[in-house]
């Protein structure tokens, strides 16, 4: 068996659900991760404006450490269930688009994955402030196995 590991898990809402406005829905989602494994950390919330499809409202954005038992894909497969419980519907919406959870894997311990499914670490993690910045305020330490950089680095890295 593989012995527990550490994965980092990004978050980010910008709609309304039935549990609430966009903190309540990240708020929701943690205590879920908590089902997953020991939560141990969890960064403070970040006010973002949308990136990629810019014609859609503010996001919230988060990041969380979660010691973990489950291998990689059965993490993901739990974490677009809780996306799909909280009322994410990927059918009909806009790619990148908004959204009342999003739940993305960006770091699975050191390892290096790609799949159809699953690319880890997370691709675009190297480009996104809303993804660097909650991370490196929990894990600046944490490294991107690609790269070698930590999360503090790589936030550095995007400059002011
Ligand atoms: N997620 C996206 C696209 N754009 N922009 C911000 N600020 N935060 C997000 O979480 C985000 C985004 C697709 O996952
Ligand atoms: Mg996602
Ligand atoms: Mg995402």
């Amino acid at each position: 068996m593989r012995p527990k590991q550490v994965a980092a898990i990004a978050f980010g809402s910008n709609l309304d659900s039935a549990a609430g406005d966009r903190a309540a829905n990240l708020i929701h989602a943690v205590e879920q991760l908590r089902t997953l494994g020991e939560v141990l950390a969890v960064s403070r919330l970040y006010d973002t404006a949308p990136v990629g499809y810019l014609d859609q409202p503010r996001f919230l954005n988060g990041a969380a450490l979660l010691e973990t038992d489950l291998e990689p894909l059965a993490l993901l497969e739990r974490l677009l269930a809780i996306e799909q419980a909280m009322g994410r519907n990927r059918a009909n919406t806009v790619e990148k688009g908004p959204r009342v959870i999003d739940l993305d894997l960006i770091l699975y311990g050191s390892l290096i994955l790609q799949t159809n499914i699953l690319t880890l670490p997370h691709p675009a993690m190297r480009e996104r402030r809303f993804v660097l910045e909650p991370l490196a305020e929990i894990a600046p330490e944490m490294i991107d196995p690609v790269t070698g950089s930590s999360a503090k680095e790589l936030l550095l890295a995007l400059g002011t």
